[in-house]
């Protein structure tokens, strides 16, 4: 039997020192646990998060007593449940803060009670082996009040012979950049992911960047390469229709160009976000121009949202996009996303929010779902928890 016999709530901490929701759920022959992780930088068209303390007793009255007794292994039944209860197209209700919480604990004590890892229970027994990292390591953007208008510096290990050795060569990079930004006499502090934060131009922060990836690499003797999530839709202007930030003011096309420079310039395999999140027509022009060797990715344009991903499609406006579990607030809604888009042929990325903790779920989601990257930081107890977990699963998938 696998039915829901337990649910507890509880408040905790995340990264930033921000209270969470974390759900413990027993069943007859197992249990699972998970936490909501929160983004700082949230695109329009995430569904709602609810205060935690709220959404707890919210919880508590409201959605617990209506799943004790489900079956646990009915995950899709689950998460319609929860939408039912919701009401709303949005978790308004809920909050989706407790949707994912109460889905993904749901799963994780699902594959606990058939004796299985999460990956597997989720993915089956076919699927290919855990993503690459894709580490952002150098960071900045408007709201940490940084030079740079670009919000993330990341690397990825793309000639890595294994994930774990991955995982290590962009930890290295991480070294290697706080080296070279200590030898410039450049100040410097970590944010909120880990990554380092320095009062740098995007063209200074890139050399740096490709500086400490190609002192690795030839470190290690296998490719790292660059990649960048402009978060555009921070610095967009839309009473103006310009994009703003210390590295000047650009119309549309203006930002269009300088991207497709950058990706040219310094070899860019990986863009996220160029433009703000309306903007399918010009993300799609970057993506016929430089979308044959280059990633460009939808996250606050797509939301984790089967709609707006179909938008996309429609509008050729990207090959890849960024999951989210959490912008949309279920196991099967993060699920109907990811197979929409590799029905398309669209790549996608699992990724980490800049509020965490230590749980590693989505190290499991992301080797399911074969994402082609799992996107984290490179330090820090929560992002190193996700990759630690990536290196458990290679060793086990082994
Ligand atoms: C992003 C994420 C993770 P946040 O923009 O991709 O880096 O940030 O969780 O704040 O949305
Ligand atoms: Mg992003």
């Amino acid at each position: 039997m696998t039915n829901i016999r337990k649910i507890h709530l509880r408040v905790i901490l995340d990264s930033r020192g921000n209270p969470t929701i974390e759900a413990d759920i027993t069943t007859d022959h197992g249990y699972g646990r998970f936490a909501a992780p929160s983004g700082a930088v949230t695109g329009m068209y995430e569904a709602r998060v609810r205060d935690p303390v709220e959404a707890l007793s919210y919880g508590r009255e409201h959605v617990i007593p209506r799943l004790i007794g489900e079956d646990s292994l009915d995950q899709i039944g689950i998460d319609a449940l929860l939408h039912d209860i919701d009401g709303s197209s949005d978790f308004a209700t809920i909050g989706t803060n407790l949707a994912i919480t109460l889905s993904l604990a749901n799963a994780t004590a699902a594959a606990a009670s058939t004796g299985v890892p999460l990956y597997q229970h989720i993915g089956g027994l076919f699927i290919a082996g855990p993503p690459l990292p894709l580490a952002h390591v150098l960071g900045g953007g408007v709201s940490t009040h940084m030079e740079t208008g670009i919000k993330e510096f990341l690397v990825v290990p793309v000639g890595a012979p294994s994930v774990t050795e991955g995982v290590f060569a962009n930890a290295q990079v991480h070294h290697a950049i706080g080296s070279l930004l200590a030898a410039e006499g450049i100040f410097c502090g970590k944010g909120d992911e880990g990554a380092w934060s320095a009062q740098v131009t995007d063209t200074k922060a890139l050399e740096i960047v490709s500086s400490a990836a190609a002192e690795v690499s030839d470190d290690c003797g296998f490719g790292i390469d660059i990649g960048i999530d402009v978060a555009a839709g921070e610095i967009y202007d839309p009473e103006t229709k310009m994009y703003c930030s210390r590295q000047g003011d650009r119309s549309p096309e203006e930002q269009l160009a300088y991207i497709s420079e950058l990706v040219r310039d310094y070899h860019l395999v990986y863009v996220e976000d160029p433009l703000f999140e309306d903007d399918y027509e010009l993300t799609a022009e970057l993506t016929a121009k430089v979308g044959g060797f280059c990633l460009v990715c939808g996250d606050d344009l797509f939301a984790t949202n089967t709609s707006r991903i179909r938008q996309g499609i429609q509008a050729g406006s990207a090959n890849c996009v960024s999951i989210k579990p959490n912008q949309v607030g279920t196991l099967t809604d993060t699920f109907e996303s990811v197979k929409l888009a590799r029905s398309h042929g669209l790549e996608t990325v699992m990724s980490h929010r800049s509020g965490e903790t230590t749980d590693t779920t989505i190290a499991h989601l992301a080797t399911a779902f074969e994402s082609v990257f799992l996107k984290t930081g490179a330090a820090g107890g929560e992002r190193i928890a996700k990759l630690n977990e990536l290196i458990r699963i290679e060793e086990e998938m082994e």
